[in-house]
């Protein structure tokens, strides 16, 4: 009896059993009877009457979410014809959004209609739909319309041919490059689906150390395959740039942009990719970056290498989009200064198809930065903003952080570029300059993990980048929200302590790894756990020494008029927010001044103890969230539940890594003991090296 008991509760645990694949996008059956009848009574056919393919696969797509909702099929009808009480998807010219890609939900004549101007309205208007019915909310006084603030809204793959994904932490790559095109993997499809119900339009396949591979024939055919599997989804696919790869491939003397050879070379490169990919979207370059070949081996501009691409997509829709992450080993410089110095000189003389994408800070993804200064800095060009979602510098797919605090703590600054007001939102969306090309990337965090992104949590900041991608004023909280009620609950108190888990997540993760503003000081080459020691590097600017400059006075890069006047690429009124220790706000300290550890700060504490209460806090707060997580055990899936719990035992172990590491390596220079009532590290710093030099042996 005991064992046949035993049983029952084994087997109904692997029923519920849930392992992540289906995303956001899981339709279970709603549990709430009254909500069910509601939206069954509103739901009880499908019309849409527009043949084209975009249009077919929303109706699809609601025909399945319906069925999983409801608990019962929905028919397609094959138009309204005067019946009432069902779902319409409509293509119509004049539907009231801001732009083609807008959407339009209202109830007409006891239906409910999505409308938009385009298919891909229609299709995005379904998914909004959907998602009104996954988070249970009511169909009474139904009216819903949103359109995208930025035209291309895109994710990056660091996707290598051999599978491998440079800074992936969720198993190898999706494309399964060897198969393609004749076998079309069935995950293609589904990940355009999770892609479509965000309004990500983009997909850049490849790395951005780009392989010449991906200009040949034989490949061009391989990625036409997986642009046939994503068009009906909306998605264009777009590729990086091997810029050689005329001499690579073409077998040119070189790739010397205004060499007419070469300007050849790509126009019919470009032809080709256009016979075989109609809607190709274009290309993304990063050229004399991090040893990168690019225009200037040829003595050329970044404005020339990128024009002449601009130029060989004339005759297409396809855009460049050509990144500003470019740094030289100048001992004397500063990496803060780089893509401005190289960039600013050019603004205004990029071709109209070029995009210069920046990333959201002027270092590289760490865990706070302040905007990149070319954001307000580039007014006749065309600005992307580059988000990265794979947490490479955020605790890989072992740390739980949720980065739309991040993505809008950028968005929300204000460059003053144009007076108050003139955010990075705004640049990026062209409300600022009257940019006539708007775009947003975020380097995917995806790859073959049965869950997609390693942590399942991880999965939330795909979907944050998407929807901010979409629009960038929405909350963060209103974002977690949402995911969690799609994704692992509905139950109330667990959405809200996991909504809290999730807002707090980054904040916990910065205070524990580089609060106050340090920055760059994880662990070398693989970037993960603490490195502030290290001080030798083949380039000054990879040392962490560069970066923190601890000495017996103080901590903190000069970035002002003392210094390195980085601070001076900003607008005046951005200069004042951050010129002076006394006034910076707390988490940039780091970033612009070299304080005294004695320094009182505005907290009432020095900066020595400040800095260890906030390495100390920030560890007890992982202890806070694995306690937040258990009390939602009864509310997740078993099998989510406890791989989130594996992961967070580690979090907190490797933040007493970080804690114990920095402050005893800091220690060294400050000379003063840890503030009480704060314990002291049970270990020596040679201890806790020896043991973070194994994860980062080299
Ligand atoms: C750095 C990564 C490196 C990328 C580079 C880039 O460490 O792997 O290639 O960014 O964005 O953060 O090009």
């Amino acid at each position: 009896m005991k064992n046949l008991l035993f049983l029952f509760v084994l087997l109904s645990t692997l029923c519920r059993a849930d392992d992540g694949y289906r995303l956001w996008l899981k339709y279970d059956l709603i549990k709430d009877a009254a909500r069910r009848a509601e939206y069954a009574g509103a739901a009880q056919f499908i019309a849409a009457a527009d043949k084209s393919p975009v249009v077919q696969t929303a109706a699809q797509e609601l025909q399945a979410g319906l069925q999983g909702l409801l608990g019962k099929p929905v028919a397609m009808a094959p138009g309204a014809g005067g019946k009432t009480g069902g779902i319409l998807l409509t293509v119509d010219a004049n539907t009231n959004t801001a732009n083609a890609e807008g959407y339009q939900i209202t109830r007409r004549q006891n239906n409910i209609v999505v409308s938009a101007k385009t298919p891909a309205g229609v299709l995005y208007g379904t998914f909004a739909l959907l998602r009104h019915l996954q988070t249970g909310q009511s169909l009474a006084n139904l009216a819903l319309s949103s359109s995208p603030k930025v035209k291309i809204r895109m994710l990056n793959h660091w996707d290598n041919v051999n599978g491998s994904i440079e800074r992936g932490y969720a198993g190898s790559s999706l494309w399964k490059w060897y198969e393609l095109p004749e076998r079309l993997d069935p995950r293609y499809r589904d990940y355009a689906r999770a892609n479509a119900s965000l309004g990500i339009n983009g997909t850049v396949l490849n790395n951005v150390n780009a392989s010449p591979r991906f200009m040949t024939t034989e490949y061009l055919r391989k990625v036409a395959a997986l642009a046939g599997v994503f068009r009906p989804y909306g998605i264009k696919v777009y590729l990086s740039v091997y810029f050689p790869a005329p001499k690579t491939i073409g077998r040119l003397p070189g790739a010397d942009p205004l060499d007419p050879q070469t300007q050849q070379w790509w126009n019919a490169k470009v032809k080709e990719i256009y016979g075989l990919i109609p809607d190709f979207g274009g290309f993304l370059v990063k050229a004399n970056s991090e040893g990168e070949p690019g225009p200037q081996d040829y003595g050329r501009s970044h404005a020339d290498g990128a024009n002449m691409l601009g130029k060989a997509l004339e005759p297409y829709e396809g855009v460049v989009l050509w990144r500003a992450f470019v740094y030289k080993a100048d001992p004397k410089g500063d990496r803060f200064k780089a893509a401005y110095e190289e960039f600013k000189p050019f603004d205004g003389k990029f071709h109209p198809k070029v995009i210069v994408q920046v990333k959201n800070g002027p270092i590289d993804f760490q865990v706070r930065e302040p905007f990149s200064p070319l954001f307000g800095a580039m007014p006749q060009t065309p600005l992307a903003m580059e988000f990265q979602l794979t947490q490479e510098y955020l605790g890989f797919a072992t740390h739980l952080v949720f980065e739309a605090p991040l993505f809008k703590e950028t968005l929300d600054s204000d460059t003053y570029a144009k007076g108050k007001g003139s955010t990075v939102a705004k640049v990026i969306d062209g409300s600022v300059h009257g940019y006539p090309l708007t775009a947003m990337a975020g380097v995917a965090n995806t790859g073959s993990d049965r869950n997609w992104t390693g942590h399942t949590m991880g999965q939330a900041n795909w979907y944050a980048y998407g929807r901010l991608a979409w629009d960038h004023t929405l909350p963060s909280e209103q974002i977690a929200g949402e995911w969690v009620r799609m994704t692992l609950t509905q139950e109330p108190n667990a959405v809200k302590r996991i909504t809290n888990l999730l807002m707090r997540s980054r904040e916990t993760y910065v205070d524990y790894t580089n609060p106050l503003g340090l920055h760059h000081i994880m662990g070398y080459g693989i970037h993960y756990g603490p490195e502030p020691w290290l001080d030798r590097a083949p380039r000054p600017d990879w040392r962490h020494t560069y970066y923190h400059r601890a000495d017996s006075i103080g901590v903190g890069f000069d970035r002002t008029a003392s210094g390195s006047n980085a601070l001076a690429l900003y607008a005046p009124e951005v200069q004042k927010q951050w010129n002076k220790p006394e006034t910076c706000p707390l988490p940039y300290l780091l970033w612009f001044h070299h304080v005294p550890w004695t320094q009182k700060l505005s907290t009432g504490r020095t900066l020595w103890d400040e800095l260890c209460t906030r390495y100390y806090s920030g560890a007890e707060a992982v202890a806070g969230m694995q306690k937040e997580w258990d009390a939602v055990r009864p509310a997740v899936d078993p099998e989510i539940f406890d791989d989130v719990a594996g992961r967070l035992a580690v979090q907190r172990k490797e933040a007493l890594w970080w804690r114990d590491a920095c402050v005893l390596y800091f220690q060294q220079f400050s000379k003063q003991p840890i503030p009480a009532p704060l314990p002291k590290p049970e270990r020596t710093l040679a201890e806790v090296k020896e043991l973070v030099d194994i994860y980062q042996m080299r």
